[in-house]
């Protein structure tokens, strides 16, 4: 039986290795998010409209739901705190850069928790992300499930 426990043993180093290397691999990464930390437990959502919902007045009311979290103004560093991005057909924006500003990403840097949008005829993306007093995604970011809505 030697051979099948010498087997064994050099299983038993693979798997160590692998480890060893996984280990190495996940701390080599760089910094995939932003610096300000916020609690896991924090949980943004879309409170309105809900994913699927057919919008038939507009402007309609979009409503951001916050747990766990707080909201500070744009520029205001307090911890556990940040402020809302509506992201509208556009994908999730890298957590370590500062959030852009144009038509497909909205900041509400005055705390503000519901916006009254207009959009085009269509299927249309919205997302929620909190950003830092710098704009940039918390660490890990905090982000809200996307939701895809039709306009009539
Ligand atoms: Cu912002």
């Amino acid at each position: 039986m030697p051979a099948a426990d010498s087997k064994e043993k050099t299983n038993v180093l693979k798997k160590s290795l692998a480890c060893a290397a996984a280990l190495i691999c996940l701390t080599a990464l760089p910094l995939s998010a932003g610096e300000t930390p916020r609690p896991n437990n924090a949980y943004l959502y879309i409170g309105w409209p809900r994913d699927g919902q057919v919008i038939t007045e507009q402007p309609f009311r979009v409503w951001f739901g916050l747990r766990h979290f707080g909201i500070a103004p744009a520029g205001i560093e307090k911890p556990n705190t940040g402020h809302h991005h509506l992201i509208i057909d556009a994908p999730t924006p890298p957590a370590s850069e500062e959030i852009p500003s144009d038509k497909n990403h909205l900041h509400f840097g005055a705390g503000q928790s519901e916006v009254m949008l207009e959009l085009p005829p269509g299927r249309h993306t919205l997302q929620l992300v909190m950003g830092d007093h710098d704009h940039v995604p918390h660490s890990p970011p905090l982000v809200s499930k996307r939701v895809t809505i039709t306009v009539k």
